[in-house]
């Protein structure tokens, strides 16, 4: 709940410093900047050339009853607010353009960004918060750039043309439009502070509405096994709630506000046709001059109200940027050495040298572990749940960095390899298997051309997973949901087989789903298994102690350390931990037989 608050604060409408780093941005496009500007003052000096255009019309044509420099300044008239509809639009195209141009540049170097980010910064993020910064976040900013920035511009230069004219034409009349200023501001001055406040509201209670549903959605199989649906139904509804009444708090702040401007500006017009109206009868003041006027006050209440929007635009805008500023300074990146050493001829030495490693600072997850693995050799890791097992696969992905002792990889530390050539060696079969959206063929070659079809087919062959796509609809090209979600375990499992030998790893971790299969498919597994593991080395975590029986070794780990190690045999001789474990599935299984 904190967090999400976190996420609402609303900060500055400017931040220079903020407002630099995002023109950043903008350099590329800047022409469009330039034209959008040059656009903008024609714009803005149009529309207060009419009313002026309409004071000359009324004293000087129609007053000397001039036809022909009326129809002139008729058709000036029409042409420039043709002129004006036509530079609006592109005013309008360009900006907006720009504005997309921009935040295109913008999510893909959020998405390159997060992609570099190492496991520990997803530890501690939900995904959902990535998500925003890379669509609502970005969004505002897209407002920014396209409306808020040069539109700013736009408003304070029709303010200053009206300025100009009015004060040019009459200075009375002036300090009388200008005298219903103060209640303007002090109007537009609650008006953005209750709107701030709604603002914040609407966004806490949308990001509440929006974790709800798709934690109930996510779940909705439990939901429905519990047959919670009521209840579920009756906290969303209050969530709703919540949410329905925050908006039409914001909403009644736009209803009281827009009528009041409305009545100070007539008031302005009220008083002006008074005052003037006064004048034109003393004929110290023409007639066209106080219609004029009439229009520049009109006008000019427009450009103010739109202001105070454009303070909520740049508001969001900051607190968005500084978010995915945040985001995009994120550090949590493991190095690539300076100078990397590559791996002439691979060999397949895997040594552990007293490792120490925590996840979070004082917690240690690996104590002390040191172990060596032969090229060739598949070693097996056994113990609880929780012992580190996984733990020890992902420090040989280099997923984290180690506090204490190293990992050789054919002598070499594994610190001093790139990131992208350790992990070319290293192919993982993890504990719960995940596919992506697309198709059965995308999910074993994982979209590389470099693997063919015939590659993908003899890699599912060798692993048994061919019988099983080969009688779906569309075999290969089967389509595959989000996670695999139309699949079972087991053919999940057998389809990430055909994954790592497709890839051809030199080195081979299989992280064994706890999740159990049917017999047959048990044998299934086990046959591809083994023929994952032939002539590579291989790191095999297993639950099932049938699996690892082969191994050239074992290692036994408990709460963080290694305990035992050795072959079956040795093991079994040596009545330690893991013969408890074997003697305990043994059981197990003669529980089963025998039932
Ligand atoms: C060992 C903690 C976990 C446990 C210990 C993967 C992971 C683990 N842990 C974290 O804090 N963050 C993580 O991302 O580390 O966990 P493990 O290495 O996953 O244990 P295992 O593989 O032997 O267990 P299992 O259940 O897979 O057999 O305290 O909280
Ligand atoms: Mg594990």
């Amino acid at each position: 709940m904190r967090e999400q608050l976190s996420d609402e604060i609303l900060g500055k409408a400017y931040d220079s410093k903020l407002m630099k780093r995002l023109l950043t941005y903008v350099k590329p496009y800047k022409k469009y900047v330039v034209l959008a500007i040059f656009l903008n003052v024609f714009v803005a000096g149009l529309a207060p050339l009419r009313p002026y255009l309409t004071k000359i019309a009324i004293d000087t044509s129609i007053a000397n009853k001039d036809y022909e420099s009326l129809t002139l300044i008729t058709a000036l008239l029409f042409i420039s607010l043709l002129f004006q509809a036509i530079m609006q639009y592109g005013l309008t195209y360009f900006t907006q353009l720009m504005g997309q141009k921009i935040i295109y540049d913008l999510r893909v170097q959020i998405f390159s960004h997060v992609q570099k980010l190492a496991l520990k910064f997803f530890d501690k993020t939900p995904v959902g918060r990535i998500v925003t910064r890379v669509t609502n976040d970005v969004e505002s900013l897209n407002e920014l750039f396209s409306s808020g920035i040069v539109m700013v511009f736009s408003d304070l230069f029709i303010i200053m043309w009206i300025f100009v004219f009015m004060f040019s034409l009459s200075f009375d009349l002036s300090l009388i439009t200008l005298s219903v200023l103060p209640a303007l501001f002090y109007a537009t001055f609650l008006f953005r502070r209750k709107v701030r406040e709604s603002y914040r509201d609407v966004r806490f209670h949308l990001a509440r509405l929006n974790s709800y549903m798709q934690e109930r959605v996510g779940g909705i199989s439990i939901v429905q096994l519990f047959n919670k649906q009521k209840r579920e139904l009756k906290k969303f509804k209050g969530i709703n709630k919540d949410y329905r009444d925050a908006n039409i708090k914001s909403v009644f702040y736009y209803a009281i506000f827009y009528p009041t401007v409305e009545i100070l500006s007539s008031l302005a017009v009220a008083l002006i046709i008074w005052y003037g109206g006064g004048k034109v009868f003393e004929s110290t003041m023409t007639l066209g001059i106080l219609f004029a006027f009439v229009q520049y006050t009109e006008m000019f209440f427009r450009p103010i109200r739109d202001l105070s929007e454009k303070y909520n635009i740049m508001q969001t805008a900051m607190a968005s940027s500084e978010r995915i500023f945040k985001l995009l300074d994120d550090k949590t990146i493991i190095p690539d050495p300076e100078k990397p050493v590559k791996l002439s001829e691979f060999r397949g030495k895997i040594e552990f040298k007293n490792v120490t490693f925590a996840y979070n600072e004082g917690e240690t997850v690996l104590k002390n572990v040191s172990f060596t693995i032969e090229p060739g050799q598949t070693v097996a890791i056994v113990g609880a749940t929780g012992a580190g097992k996984t733990s020890i696969v992902n420090l040989l992905s280099r997923f984290y960095e180690i506090e204490q002792g190293e990992i050789l990889i054919d002598g070499v530390n594994i610190k001093n390899m790139r990131k992208e050539d350790l992990r070319k060696l290293i192919c993982v079969v993890l504990q719960d298997v995940l596919l992506f959206s697309g198709t059965i063929k995308g999910n074993i070659n994982l979209n590389n051309s470099a693997i063919g079809e015939s590659e993908i087919k003899k890699a599912a062959a060798m692993v048994g997973a061919h019988n099983f796509i080969n009688n779906l609809p569309q075999k290969y090209d089967e389509k595959v949901q989000e996670k695999g979600a139309t699949l079972s375990v087991g053919q999940k499992q057998l389809i990430s087989f055909a994954r790592a030998l497709a890839y051809d790893p030199k080195i081979l971790i299989l992280d064994e789903a706890t999740a159990s299969v049917d017999t047959e498919t048990e044998i299934l597994i086990q046959q591809a298994i083994k023929k994952l593991l032939s002539g590579r080395t291989s790191i095999v975590i297993a639950h099932r102690l049938s699996t690892i029986q082969n191994s050239d070794k074992i290692i036994v780990m408990h709460k963080g350390e290694i305990k035992e190690m050795g072959t079956h045999q040795e093991l079994l001789a040596k009545r330690g931990i893991y013969f408890k474990l074997y003697q305990l599935q043994y059981k197990d299984q003669e529980i089963t037989k025998t039932a």
